[in-house]
């Protein structure tokens, strides 16, 4: 290593002493401010300063050291990263935990008070978005150069409260106070144009030049996303748009007209407002469409700049960059670096192809047809005039490929198209993105093979080489050391060391204790501390959790008939034997989905009756937390007993809370779906509460014609529990929910239900027995280390980058 690469940074301290300087002068000269007069968010912020320089020291070195191996680098292109809280991480990651709690007495406070201060960038919605930033964590701990490139949004995530039990949102301000986090980079911004018309450049066929109707700018800031125990320290450099100079109409303020001035800039500056929550509202269409060419206009010039700094001509160009698609909300890419290489650079149409085609690769996280995204093509042809002209040319390109390959085969033809040709014209960004990538992947087995043999089978009859399968993973700092220190520090005893944090597979070592008494002992203490810090029921209830996003694929619905019929059987025979049980529900339901927001409603009516019925309250609960958000996950998985992954099969891509819960010594009740099918062959059969129809016979029932009625008729407890909602027994709520299972029940709740309950009962079986439980428990962590995000990058690095890590030395 060339040590005059090197940035010869002195180095920041290690000792009490020298962390209380640098805090200390982090509140004088950062904050501006004394002890004295500091508040907590002056200290918080001070700390964090300090935090963050450790990092940026660490920071500065990756950098060097990558601009000396001018690597092959990793860019992920994602429309939303749900981080978490930084902070915790942060002082676990710098190693500064004990230095930073030593530090703030000087300042009068403790960490935790100053920790409800860092409050999470909620810049995503849900799995998709938690899974980019568990990859970037990993990315950084497997010292793999790596950018991920996103968008800053003013407004995350909804805040969720509960209105007299229904669904409030309210909009989450996250960075109203500041976020010491980020590195603002305004020198790096982009200019980003949208509508407008192409004009033909003469002695050129493929060549065309694009005169936009609108200009707006793209500012970039930056966070640090450090690996764990190694020096790597990576970005996720996050956009946000900005009207340019000319938004600003200054003769319009002169003269008085103060809004008209500015609407320019305010129409620019509302590209990154807000997240949209979830894809399934009408609204703002062309704006989110506005959103994903920004993000993808800005991070391509952005990847480009940085491959010119080291590199000349574009040869190597795919050799040195590969940019993953986090789903299809990036696709505009793929013609977009067609329009940059052909229109801007000049080369041709084939050259700009192979490069193309060679730097992409694409992961899809769906099933659901409603979430595969189109776009009308009026509306891309208004707003993106020249890359609806490159897509047609892709198109026809790719369409005599397959008229070679399947002559004469026009259905086909009509399937594969990137255009649908329905009763509106829509271009079809899944069909981009495979045509225009080199490896397409799903996240779980079962997830890849459905692709395979269904949404994508053309495809796959085409390229069968390009399909591949990368199962989701989790990280095992985030949601095992940080978010269970209890449990954390009985496996590091029980393994002689933490080591397992970076090699999460050493987890299997914990089998020979799942039949040690004391060590089980101490495993049953953890879990009851941390339901007791949870504080939502009885700590020696069975704790029975569904947390995620409310869709009626994922079920809730299900579970909920479990619970009326359990009311139902209590109150039939108060004296029985119960197994007192908290049923912990957590969840967002998109805005726009009255569906999900009538089964919230339901689930809260229910719990309020139950909790109103002397007779059943004291075996059954059932408890909705508000606002499920990272860190709300982080409290709740802990404390889970049981994880209910009960979405229909063949619908849930992979699920990532299931590996958090199993991880942390939950025991699933589970479909045949997504990663719980690779849950299941790991833990052991026996150790995981199967049940329902598998993907295949869901689909035959489908096929065959399904009658949730029939189920209704036969079974008298599910009849009860159906009508008991309709009847009024919770209110007069949730009679259309009542009704949609009774009238369609699209995800087959209903043909599970029996399967279901029976097999809750064998849950309650094994909680009967607590020996038996514990073993499961502690059988579950041990066998649930393949899914860590660490694992997940390896694949990704080996099969689809071709990318090898590049260690930061400690001495550069
Ligand atoms: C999702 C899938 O539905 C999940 O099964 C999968 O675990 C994650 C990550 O691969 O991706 N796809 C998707 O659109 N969401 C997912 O959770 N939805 C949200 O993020 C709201
Ligand atoms: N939302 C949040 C806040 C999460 O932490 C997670 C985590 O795993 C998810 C959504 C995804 O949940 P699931 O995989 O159960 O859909």
């Amino acid at each position: 290593m060339d040590l005059r690469q090197g940035i010869g940074l002195r180095r920041l301290g290690t000792t009490a002493d020298e962390f209380q300087q640098d805090l200390l002068s982090s509140l004088y000269y950062r904050r501006g401010t004394t002890v004295e007069s500091a508040s907590p968010r002056d200290a918080y912020e001070a700390l964090a300063l300090t935090v963050r320089d450790r990092l940026a020291e660490r920071r500065a070195r990756t950098a060097a050291a990558h601009f000396a191996s001018n690597p092959r680098w990793v860019y992920y292109l994602s429309a939303e990263y749900l981080l978490g809280a930084q902070l915790e991480q942060n002082l676990l990651y710098s190693g500064t935990g004990e230095l930073a709690s030593q530090s703030l007495k000087v300042l009068g406070r403790t960490l935790e008070e100053i920790e409800d201060l860092d409050v999470e960038p909620g810049l995503g919605n849900g799995g998709l978005g938690r899974l980019a930033a568990c990859l970037v964590d990993a990315m950084a701990t497997r010292d793999i150069p790596a950018v991920g490139y996103g968008i800053r949004y003013d407004f995350g995530i909804f805040r969720q409260s509960l209105e007299g039990g229904a669904q409030a949102e309210r909009p989450d301000d996250w960075a109203f106070q500041g976020n010491p986090w980020e590195f603002p980079a305004p020198d790096d911004r982009q200019t980003v144009g949208f509508y407008g018309h192409t004009e033909p450049v003469p002695g050129s066929p493929t060549r065309k030049s694009w005169v936009p109707g609108e200009i707006v700018l793209g500012e970039p800031s930056h966070m640090l996303v450090p690996g764990y125990r190694t020096e790597t320290v990576n970005i996720v450099r996050l956009w946000r748009a900005r009207g340019s100079e000319a938004s600003f109409d200054l003769s319009r303020f002169s003269a008085g007209q103060y809004a008209e001035a500015v609407q320019e800039a305010v129409r620019a500056e509302n590209i990154s407002k807000v997240l949209y929550p979830d894809d399934s509202t009408e609204l703002g269409r062309e704006l989110r469409l506005k959103q994903q060419y920004f993000l993808v206009s800005c991070s391509l010039r952005d990847i480009i700049r940085r491959f010119r700094l080291r590199n000349e001509g574009w040869d190597d160009f795919a050799e040195k960059t590969v940019i993953q698609l986090n789903d299809t909300h990036p696709t505009i890419a793929i013609p977009e670096l067609m329009r940059l290489l052909v229109d801007e650079y000049g080369l041709d149409w084939d050259k700009a192809w192979s490069i193309t085609r060679s730097t992409f690769a694409y992961t899809c996280h769906t099933l659901l047809p409603e979430a595969l995204e189109t776009w009308p093509v009026p509306l891309f042809e208004r707003l993106l005039p020249r890359h609806l002209e490159i897509i047609y040319l892709i198109n026809m390109f790719f369409l005599r490929e397959v008229e070679a390959r399947f002559p004469g085969d026009s259905d086909r033809l009509r399937r594969m198209s990137i255009i649908g040709e329905g009763s509106e014209r829509r271009v079809r960004m899944a069909h981009l993105a495979v045509v225009g990538t080199e490896a397409v992947n799903g996240v779980a087995e079962l997830h890849s093979k459905l692709l395979r043999e269904t949404v994508l089978q053309d495809f796959a009859d085409l390229w069968p080489a390009k399909f591949q399968n990368v199962t989701n993973g989790v990280s095992p700092r985030r949601f095992m050391k940080l978010a269970n220190p209890r449990l954390s520090d009985l496996i590091t005893e029980g393994l002689g060391d933490d080591g397992w944090l970076n090699d999460l597979d050493r987890l299997a070592g914990l089998e020979r204790l799942a039949g040690d008494a004391s060590f089980m002992e101490r495993w049953r203490a953890v879990k009851r501390a941390n339901k007791v810090d949870l504080a939502a029921g009885d700590p020696d209830s069975l704790t029975d959790v569904m947390i995620k996003r409310f869709h009626e694929y994922k079920r809730q619905q299900l579970k909920l008939l479990h619970v009326i019929t359990m009311y139902h059987r209590i109150r039939a025979n108060p004296a029985g034997d119960w197994v007192p049980r908290t049923v912990l529900f957590a969840g967002k339901a998109a805005p726009a989905y009255h569906a999900a927001k009538n089964i919230i409603r339901l689930i809260n009516a229910v719990g309020a009756t139950i909790a109103a019925d002397p007779v059943v309250a004291p075996h059954l609960r059932v408890v909705f937390a508000e606002n499920y958000n990272v860190t709300l996950a982080e409290r709740i998985i802990p404390a889970a007993d049981l994880s209910e992954q009960i979405s229909l099969a063949g619908k849930e891509a992979s699920g990532t809370g299931n590996m958090k819960l199993a991880l942390n010594g939950a025991i699933t009740i589970g479909t045949l779906d997504g990663a719980n099918i690779e849950i299941r062959a790991r833990v052991g059969e026996e150790n995981f509460f199967l049940f329902g129809l598998d993907a295949f016979q869901a689909a035959e029932v489908q096929i065959s014609g399904y009658h949730p009625r029939e189920h209704y008729d036969r079974d008298a407890e599910l009849k009860a529990a159906i009508d008991a909602i309709t009847a009024g027994t919770f209110g007069g709520v949730g009679r259309e929910v009542a009704d949609s299972l009774l009238g369609w029940d699209e995800y087959l709740t209903l043909a599970d239900y029996r399967s279901y309950l029976d097999c809750q009962e064998e849950v309650e079986r094994a909680w009967r027995d607590p020996e038996r439980w514990t073993r499961l428990s502690i059988l579950n962590t041990a066998h649930s280390g393949f899914f860590s995000a660490d694992r997940t990058i390896a694949d990704y690095a080996a099969r689809i980058w071709r990318v090898a890590p590049v260690p930061v030395p400690k001495d550069i």
